[in-house]
């Protein structure tokens, strides 16, 4: 559900400010995670997939060949409020992406086309949150 992404995204944004320099992405594309929900914000810069890689290589939730793992991702969204609801749709939609970018072989590049994916699937499902619900829990991370 939505209510459950706005706290996967409010604990895992928690991360860019440690990525921030590794992944060169400015603070004038995005300035802080929650911002990837929004309407006019277009996931379309390579430093971004950098950041993603980064920031989910904190919580372990990739594998070598940086696709997701999938077991990590389900235990990471399992650890919040009603995880269990969205966990399986959530790594569903990812990995279904993942399948239709896998030839392209810059990790950065390709992380950020998965993400674009997933952003518009997962408002397709109605599964995506308003920025103001992640801004509502992001006091809790
Ligand atoms: C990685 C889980 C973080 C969830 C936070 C919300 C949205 C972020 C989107 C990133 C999409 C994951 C792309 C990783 C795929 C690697 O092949």
């Amino acid at each position: 559900t939505a209510e459950v992404m706005s706290h996967v995204t409010a604990h895992f944004g928690k991360a860019l400010e440690e990525c921030r320099e590794e992944s060169g992405l400015p603070v004038e594309v995005m300035d802080e995670f929650k911002h990837f929900w929004r309407e006019d914000f277009e996931v379309v810069h390579r430093e971004l997939g950098c950041a993603i890689i980064c920031m989910s290589n904190k919580f372990e939730l990739l594998q070598d060949d940086t696709r997701i793992h999938h077991v990590n991702m389900h235990d990471y969204i399992k650890s919040f409020p009603n995880g269990q609801v969205l966990s399986e749709k959530m790594v569903q939609l990812i990995h279904n992406c993942e399948k239709q970018y896998d030839d392209i072989a810059d990790d950065c590049d390709r992380v950020v086309k998965v993400a674009a994916c997933f952003k518009k699937d997962a408002k397709k499902e109605g599964i995506a949150p308003e920025v103001a619900m992640i801004e509502a829990v992001i006091e809790k991370y």
